[in-house]
């Protein structure tokens, strides 16, 4: 693109493609929202997202506007005219960004034209029947269209685009072929061949070198998916992705070695002082118990003094999330405390969305007993009010004081009673809270089983799955998602494939101490920059170099040396959990963004960099100095100073990629015999 006319680098303009944009599916949602006001504060109205348009979360996210930029402005016009349908607003959300989205419904006109063309141009093919697909190309069809048209009604300013996963990558060969006067970045969030092969009895990471990739992709019937994925890849002029563990994955899988790593971050909020988080986790914490009450209703025998909260959390990944562990570690964890004698109860939660058809009628009778419970109480409390304060007027000199038993009428004793034999239970505590659409062949429900986690009273460890989002509108689990989690004590996340991992983050920066892995991107990322992550609250399972086994012994010990903490201890480690959050925070995170946007922009406009001046402003030293931003006690390495997130092995011009050895904490295993290429799973 060298020989394109020279534009304004320094005055570029901004596009993000995600099809996550303003519509949550999963995490790069989360990236994007939380990521937008650092971008509007650099770019203010020269950063617009584009996605494809969801007229149901558009509906409650975006307030429309009218474009002031005149390119913008004729750009959709003359879409509009063509039959294209758009949405152009300010999402609302902190930093409220500009996107604009396309309705991908009025282009499917022009699928199979554009299907043949994808064949032609770039020999991705697309068979009939993949809805997914389809959607891909015409949402990377219309991004080419906007983009093609936009750098033509704006010549003067540099226009940089980067692309979020293979679903918005289709546009990115476009945009090469037709030779689109834009720098383009491609970040991959997990690769499709990763997430397929872990979810499967692989022994993905020992084996990496080894994949036939195509065969594999074929095998799985994912082939021109994963053509589109590999195509994005390469015909973007800087391809970065999450996490280095990632990064080793996208040079295994997609043949190209990532320029540089960006780590997801946070919009960390801080409080004016620093006890008001812990005083959200009693709140909340009060809000779980008063759930827990309800649901183990008749069988409530656990002091809630000497009861912690445990859980996980995210898509429905069964062994991907490391689920499968996490169960069989409680599992082990119940035979311990029991042991032991333990006087500690854990209730483990597991929120996965799962197909369900509705809130079991048990759930909802366990919270209305307890409710009815409460209100009787209220009733009797205040009839006892009434006559205590009536007797205490007639009192005089001489006069007892009533006796209690006076105090309760008959009646009330009847109504006290009633609601007592209404908590009546001749069954367990429910293990899951909806009634499943596949209650037999659901892995969690039946690894529950497995393992006889079925809330008996003897077990010290109980298990409640949660199978739907959280939400406050809850008549069973009235919490949303943040404030469950500040209420719980520990966040567990053994994930097997994990590019990031928002949630033990978002645990982190909520001062919830959490367990992760050394194969989640996150826990790599902690265990690089803190020496003893585990008196910050941060565990890191090892699932690497152990065999299962020992993973989910190192997993339980965890769980068990947590239970022996004392309130103090537990405060305390929230202390420390919590001051990690401005190594998460976006404010630092993005710096490798913008390191990634200076590299795109160099490798399109190399002659806009010929003087020092220029080079000066991209890679001054002054805006990648961070401070250190831990106080005692603890010791993180000794690292920060010039160095910025993703410097582990980060973006550098002059070199063509990452090397192998830049990857953080991550080698190649030492080569073995491809004979030995096994896939064992055993739990
Ligand atoms: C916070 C509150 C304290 C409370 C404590 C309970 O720190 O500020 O008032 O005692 O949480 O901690 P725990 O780990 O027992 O839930
Ligand atoms: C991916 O979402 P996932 O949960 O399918 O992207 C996330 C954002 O980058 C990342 O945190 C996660 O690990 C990936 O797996």
């Amino acid at each position: 693109m060298s020989d394109a006319p020279k534009r304004d680098v320094h005055n570029h303009l901004l596009f993000e493609v995600a099809t996550e944009v303003a519509h949550r599916v999963g995490g790069i949602y989360s990236v994007l929202k939380s990521k937008a006001q650092v971008t509007t504060a650099e770019y203010g109205a020269a950063y617009t997202l584009l996605g494809p348009l969801n007229r149901g979360s558009a509906a409650t996210e975006v307030e429309e506007l009218t474009p002031k930029d005149p390119a913008l402005l004729e750009t959709i016009k003359s879409m509009n005219e063509r039959g294209i349908a758009t949405l152009y607003g300010r999402w609302l959300i902190d930093g409220a960004p500009r996107v604009l989205l396309f309705d991908t419904k009025s282009a499917y006109g022009y699928l199979d034209e554009w299907k043949g063309d994808l064949w032609s141009v770039a020999g991705i093919p697309s068979p009939p029947g993949d809805d997914e697909t389809n959607e891909a190309i015409v949402f990377g069809y219309l991004i080419a269209w906007f983009l093609g048209e936009y750098v033509f009604h704006e010549k003067q300013r540099a226009v940089v685009v980067q692309f979020h996963e293979w679903l918005a990558g289709v546009a990115l060969p476009l945009c090469k072929k037709r030779r689109i006067d834009v720098t383009t970045i491609f970040t991959t969030h997990a690769t499709l061949l990763g997430r397929y092969l872990c979810a499967g009895s692989v022994d993905f990471y020992n084996n990496l070198q080894y994949f036939d990739v195509d065969a594999e992709a074929g095998k799985r019937g994912i082939y021109h998916r994963y053509c589109i994925e590999r195509a994005a890849t390469h015909a973007a002029d800087v391809f970065t992705t999450v996490s280095h563990i990632t990064a080793f994955e996208s040079e295994h899988l997609l043949k190209r070695k990532p320029d540089g790593v960006l780590p997801n971050g946070l919009n960390v909020k801080k409080f004016s002082a620093t006890h008001e988080f812990q005083n959200l986790h009693q709140q909340n914490k009060m809000k779980i118990t008063d759930f827990v009450r309800g649901h183990f209703y008749g069988h409530n025998d656990f002091d809630p003094d000497n009861t912690l909260y445990f859980f996980t959390a995210g898509r429905y990944e069964y062994r991907n999330k490391g689920v499968d562990m996490f169960i069989e570690s409680l599992a082990r964890l119940n035979h311990r405390m029991k042991a032991a004698g333990s006087p500690v109860t854990v209730v483990a939660f597991i929120i996965m969305p799962a197909q369900t058809h509705s809130l079991t009628v048990e759930a909802l009778k366990g919270q209305a007993v307890i409710k009815s419970l409460h209100d009787t109480i209220n009733v009797v409390t205040d009839n006892i009010g009434k006559k205590l304060f009536e007797r205490s007027l007639l009192w005089h000199e001489g006069m007892d004081l009533p006796e209690d038993k006076e105090l309760v009428s008959p009646a009330d004793k009847i109504l006290l009673r009633r609601r007592l034999f209404a908590m009546k239970r001749h069954t367990l505590p429910p293990i899951v809270t909806h009634n499943m659409a596949n209650d037999s062949e659901d892995p969690i429900l039946n690894q529950l089983r497995r393992c006889q986690l079925f809330n008996h009273p003897a077990d010290r460890v109980k298990v409640v799955f949660h199978p739907e989002f959280l939400s406050s509108a809850s008549p069973v689990l009235p919490l949303d998602y943040d404030d469950f989690v500040r209420g719980t004590h520990l966040g567990v996340f053994s994930s097997y494939y994990e590019p990031w991992g928002y949630t033990p983050a978002e645990c982190t920066v909520m001062g919830v101490p959490s367990i992760t892995t050394n194969l989640s991107g996150f826990g790599c990322y902690m265990e690089e920059l803190i020496e003893n992550a585990a008196d910050y609250g941060i565990y890191i399972v090892d699932r690497r170099m152990k065999g299962v086994d020992d993973s989910v012994n190192q997993l339980t010990n965890y769980m068990f040396d947590f239970t022996k903490k004392s309130k103090r201890q537990r405060i305390n480690q929230r202390n420390r959990t919590e001051r990690l959050s401005d190594l998460l925070d976006w404010k630092r995170m993005g710096l490798e963004y913008v390191k990634a946007r200076q590299l795109a922009l160099r490798r399109a406009y190399p002659a806009s960099f010929d003087t020092d001046a220029d080079e000066g402003d991209f890679f001054g030293t002054d805006s990648v100095k961070i401070t250190r931003p831990l106080s005692e006690p603890g010791s993180p390495r000794d690292r920060s100073g010039l160095m910025t997130p993703g410097d582990f092995a980060s973006l550098q011009e002059g070199r063509e990629g990452l090397s192998t050895e830049d990857y953080i904490a991550w080698k190649l295993p030492e080569e073995e015999d491809p004979d030995d290429y096994v896939y064992p799973l055993t739990l």
